[in-house]
């Protein structure tokens, strides 16, 4: 360590990139890296325990990487008795320690986190000085510019500008095989004799058991199971799993993208988001490498097109719908629900397969891929009304790549329509129907996916048409509801009263 420290670099637990911009504008001769592992940022929400464990051991492993590049490192571990268990109180006491002129850091992406850093540059001695994280495509000013005086935001548009920004799959100013979205090729359903590859699996080293011995005595009591513990925890853990979903996955992931199996919990999806989220893949580099993989003439341009898109459209633009609406946009309650949060969503003790496979896979592996999110217990949630505040919470706490900025739109506006319309122009509700088509789990339940009333039925149906009924005001004018509002308006009278009984007898058990 050098005798005077002229800046304090913080990296977050998400910030694991060696090219971050706080990193980039530091110089390790001069300049001390600080990463603290605290409580409070282990328990604001309840996070699942293998969530806590991949990024302590992540940022562990990021810290020795660093190290041996050359920087001087200034780790804080959690159980350090000095350890003031906050972001704060930690920055505050690396001031008095190492006396720096400046304080440098990478915007943090949740916006409690980004109110925290101001308030304390108030209270500091020395400057804090907060720069962009160009590790996204879209900076706030870009996004706020493309969503300024547009009646309705709507990913498609924004995703075509951010196709034309970075020329992924792209023609000159025209898109790779004439049309720039290739959805309607990607909603088959799965069967059970598939060739399922599976995600590749790291053994845990030395730095990786302290960690676990370390989430296993300090969070026993949060949710989820800690081990088998098979994340990747450095970059090039990370580079070898992009590699492994290229090669194995990849071809399929177009296809089967909205399916579901009971038997299967990862499909051909990427479980790459951990590492992009954390830092230890560049979104930009992930979707240079599967265009790769369709010029080479590997994967089809169904897969590769639906998979960039995930990435520079859907993830780019829940980043600026965030920044664009925070911090209102938490308290948003569209359709003013108030249940509590089923206790099955933490226990995964219910008779609906459907619910009870996404919730002990979610335990299991602090993964479930986005039509379960969405369809499964998001869609529940919205059925039966429940508050979005706690199902939001819930999504924070148990997804390991769960952080504000990107769940938040996902689970309070994309699922739960909290937003009235912000992120999607209709609901994400649907009846079991939806799920018997897209998923084997109605085969292996209890209930009867073809029955909307009595003991037997679907819950997902009675409380279908219940929500509409009961949403009724909210939704009359949304045009992309007035199909199945007539199909209510339709039945007899005698049919409407069995479903809202049947699904108020769901509601009054659960
Ligand atoms: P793949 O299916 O392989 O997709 C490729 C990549 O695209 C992902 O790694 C991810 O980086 C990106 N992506 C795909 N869909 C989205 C999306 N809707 N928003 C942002 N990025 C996307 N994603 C998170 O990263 N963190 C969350 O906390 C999160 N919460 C969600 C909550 C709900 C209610 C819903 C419906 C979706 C949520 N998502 C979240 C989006 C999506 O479910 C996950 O990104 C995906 O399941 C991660 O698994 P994967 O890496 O195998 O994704
Ligand atoms: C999620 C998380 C956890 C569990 N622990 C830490 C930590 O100990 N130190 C840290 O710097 N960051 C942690 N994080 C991530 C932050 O809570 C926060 O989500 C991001 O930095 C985004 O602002
Ligand atoms: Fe889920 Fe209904 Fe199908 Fe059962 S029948 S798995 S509850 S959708």
């Amino acid at each position: 360590m050098p005798s005077t420290i002229r800046h304090l670099i913080l990296i977050l637990g998400d910030q694991l990139s060696p090219a971050i911009s706080s990193l980039k504008n530091a110089n390790p001769k001069t300049d001390c890296v600080l990463m603290v592992e605290v409580q409070e940022e282990a328990t604001y929400v309840r996070h699942h325990k293998k969530k806590i464990a991949f990024l302590f051991s992540a940022m562990r492993h990021f810290a020795k990487q660093i190290q041996n590049e050359g920087w001087h490192i200034d780790y804080v571990y959690l159980d350090d008795t000095d350890n003031t268990g906050s972001l704060q109180g930690e920055i505050e006491r690396a001031v008095v320690r190492h006396t720096p002129k400046r304080i440098l850091t990478t915007e943090p992406g949740e916006w409690r986190v980004l109110q925290a850093m101001r308030s304390l540059s108030e209270l500091l001695p020395i400057p804090l000085e907060i720069l962009e994280d160009d590790r996204f495509i879209a900076s706030h000013e870009e996004f706020r510019t493309w969503a300024e005086g547009r009646k309705q935001l709507r990913m498609e548009y924004f995703y075509r500008g951010m196709r034309r920004k970075t020329g992924l799959l792209m023609n000159g100013d025209l898109p790779e095989g004439g049309k720039w979205n290739y959805d309607a090729e990607n909603r088959k359903p799965a069967k059970t004799d598939l060739l399922i590859p599976s995600p590749l699996h790291t053994e845990p080293d030395d730095i990786t058991s302290d960690v676990l011995k370390l989430v296993s005595e300090r969070f026993a009591d949060h949710f989820g199971d800690l081990e088998p513990f098979w994340f990747g925890v450095t970059r090039n853990q990370a580079l070898a799993a992009l590699d492994q979903f290229i090669e194995s996955a990849l071809p399929s992931f177009g296809d089967y993208q909205d399916a579901m199996l009971k038997e299967e919990k990862f499909l051909f999806h990427s479980l790459l988001s951990v590492y992009i989220n954390a830092g230890l893949l560049n979104p930009l580099e992930v979707c240079r490498q599967v265009e790769m993989a369709y010029f080479s003439g590997y994967a089809p341009l169904n897969a590769v097109e639906g998979y960039i898109r995930q990435i520079i459209g859907w993830r780019e633009y829940v980043r600026g719908i965030y920044w664009l609406n925070m911090p209102d946009y938490v308290n948003l309650n569209f359709f003013e629900n108030t249940r509590k949060l089923p206790d099955f969503y933490w226990t995964a003790d219910t008779e609906m397969t459907c619910l009870r496979s996404v919730i002990s896979q979610t335990r299991e592996e602090a993964h479930a891929h986005h039509i379960q999110r969405l369809m499964v217990t998001g869609n529940f949630a919205l059925l039966a009304g429940v508050d979005p505040a706690q199902v939001h919470e819930w999504y924070l706490a148990v997804y390991a790549d769960a952080y504000e900025w990107v769940e938040l739109p996902n689970t309070l506006g994309m699922s739960q329509f909290g937003d009235g319309g912000v992120m999607s122009s209709k609901p994400y509700a649907a009846s079991g129907n939806y799920m018997n088509k897209m998923s084997n789990y109605c085969k292996h339940c209890r209930y009867d996916v073809k029955k909307r009333t009595g003991e037997s039925a679907c819950p997902f149906n009675p409380l279908y048409w219940h929500f509409l009924h009961r949403n009724r005001n909210k939704l009359t004018h949304n045009p992309r509801m007035a199909h199945m509002y007539r199909i209510w308006d339709r039945m007899p009278d005698e049919s409407k009263k069995n479903i809202l009984t049947t699904a108020a007898a769901v509601l009054k058990a659960l």
